[in-house]
This record gives C-alpha cells, sequence and structure tokens, in this order.
C-alpha cells in the first residue's frame, strides 16, 4: 500500500470513528431499549386486551417521574407494550387514574395540561431536535382519542389522521390500545403527499411513552415517562429525541 493510500485509510478511519461517536452523542445515556414482536394478526383497536398479539410483548413501566410531587400507585400506574405490523406500531397501555379529567375542551388549547397519553417516535432513531420539525414526533393522545402535536408553523396541531385510538375502562385501570401510522421526517404538513413508512424486522426507531396526570388541578400534577432524566429540565422529549429510547421491530 502506497503512503497516500495509508493516509488515505487512516482519513477514512478517522471520518468513520466519528460518525460513530455522533450516533452515540444523539441519545442520552442509559435509554432502554424495546423489542417489539411482529403481530400476524393486528390487534383490533377497541381498549380490550384480549388480541393474541399482545400476548408475545413484554411490559415496559411509565417509572420516571419527571414533573410533579410523589404520588401513589392508586394516583397514577402505567405500562405499556408495542408490537408491529408492515403497516403500523401498536401499542397498548394500562394505565391507573383515580381522576380522568378534561378540563380543556378545546382539542389545541393547553393539551398537555389534561390527563393524556404521550407517546413520541423517531423514525429513524436520529435522535436530535425535533421542536419546530418532523425529526420526530410527540403525540398528546387525548381522553377523546385525538393526537396533538406542534407544527412547523410553531402551532398546535392536529395528527388524529395519524392515529387510530380507543381506550376502556376495566375496574380501577384504563386499557387503551393506539394504532400510529409512522412518518419521516420528510413529513409535511398539510400535504397530502404524505406517505407513511412500510415498516420491516430489524428497523430501529425511537420510542418513548409518558403519560400526563392532572386531577383536577389548573396545571398537570405528574408527568410520568418510560426513560430516566437526570439533569437540567426534565420535560424536554417534546423538543429532543435524544432522550427516546430504542425500539426495534422483531421478527
Ligand atoms: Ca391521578
Ligand atoms: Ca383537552
Ligand atoms: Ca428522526
Ligand atoms: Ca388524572
Amino acid at each position: 500500500m502506497s503512503i497516500s493510500a495509508r493516509l488515505m485509510t487512516a482519513l477514512i478511519t478517522i471520518a468513520m470513528s466519528h460518525v460513530a461517536t455522533a450516533g452515540e452523542a444523539a441519545h442520552h445515556p442509559d435509554r432502554s431499549r424495546y423489542l417489539a414482536p411482529h403481530a400476524d394478526v393486528a390487534p383490533l383497536i377497541d381498549g380490550e386486551d384480549g388480541n393474541a398479539a399482545w400476548a408475545n410483548a413484554a411490559w415496559q413501566e411509565l417509572q420516571y417521574n419527571w414533573l410533579g410531587p410523589e404520588y401513589t400507585p392508586e394516583d397514577f400506574s402505567g405500562r405499556y407494550k408495542v408490537v408491529w405490523t408492515e403497516e403500523r406500531i401498536y401499542l397498548l397501555a394500562e394505565i391507573t387514574d383515580d381522576v380522568l379529567y378534561d378540563s380543556h375542551r378545546h382539542p389545541l388549547q393547553q393539551y398537555w395540561d389534561d390527563d393524556c397519553l404521550e407517546i413520541f417516535i423517531d423514525e429513524d432513531f436520529s435522535g436530535g431536535e425535533h421542536h419546530y420539525n418532523h425529526n420526530a414526533f410527540a403525540y398528546h393522545m387525548s381522553l377523546d382519542n385525538r393526537a396533538i402535536d406542534i407544527g412547523t408553523d410553531k402551532l398546535a396541531r392536529d395528527y388524529t389522521h395519524h392515529v387510530e385510538s380507543r381506550w376502556r375502562q376495566h375496574g380501577d385501570k384504563i386499557i387503551w390500545e393506539v394504532a400510529i401510522d409512522i412518518y419521516t421526517d420528510e413529513y409535511v404538513d398539510g400535504s397530502d403527499e404524505n406517505t407513511p413508512v412500510k415498516l420491516t424486522a430489524g428497523k430501529v426507531m425511537g420510542l418513548m411513552v409518558a403519560y400526563c396526570d392532572n386531577d383536577r388541578s389548573e396545571l398537570r400534577e405528574n408527568f410520568v415517562g418510560s426513560e430516566i432524566t437526570y439533569e437540567g429540565k426534565t420535560d424536554q422529549g417534546y423538543i429532543d429525541a435524544g432522550l427516546f429510547g430504542e425500539l426495534k421491530l422483531d421478527d
């Protein structure tokens, strides 16, 4: 190998190691990993957990209190599981919440201060900033089964057409099922040319799940999520996709 070829090889090696470092730096340390089984038959979105597809998926806890005081298991506890088909991601959440509360009837007004199931999705697990772009989505699932996030115009926007959502009460719990179309960062608000991604085994995505619990206060009382936060503001998932965990689609 000539000296120039060796130099080129060395430069490529350095460049590649920088790419690897940048990839790791795109996410905060200690992100969770979730392996989602493929669903041979897609779950029916009806707020019942009887579909066979759910039996193979592991539970993941909503256990990190990002905002608010200590709470009891009766006040809030929650966990979720995920399966997938070529068409969509399916999420089942089992939530205990002593008071179900929707103070702001307008769907785009202070939606994060009403009870809501928040599902954060980063199609390519890129991490990075997603406040006013679609590098990632933060779907705030309201009690009336809408999905709200911030658009590229920096305004709250209704993305209910990306999801199918239904929850029902079962004793002191609710079972909440959501099917979600997955879009890339090239999604354009208001366009009718956006096409959901076809999902395949082995695909790695970013996922984080949280619950905003309000039990008749002016602002939400707790914000409890699936990923650990260490320092600074602990409610930044709506801006920083680097907080999301890793979701891998198993075959
Ligand atoms: Ca509660
Ligand atoms: Ca509301
Ligand atoms: Ca992304
Ligand atoms: Ca509540």
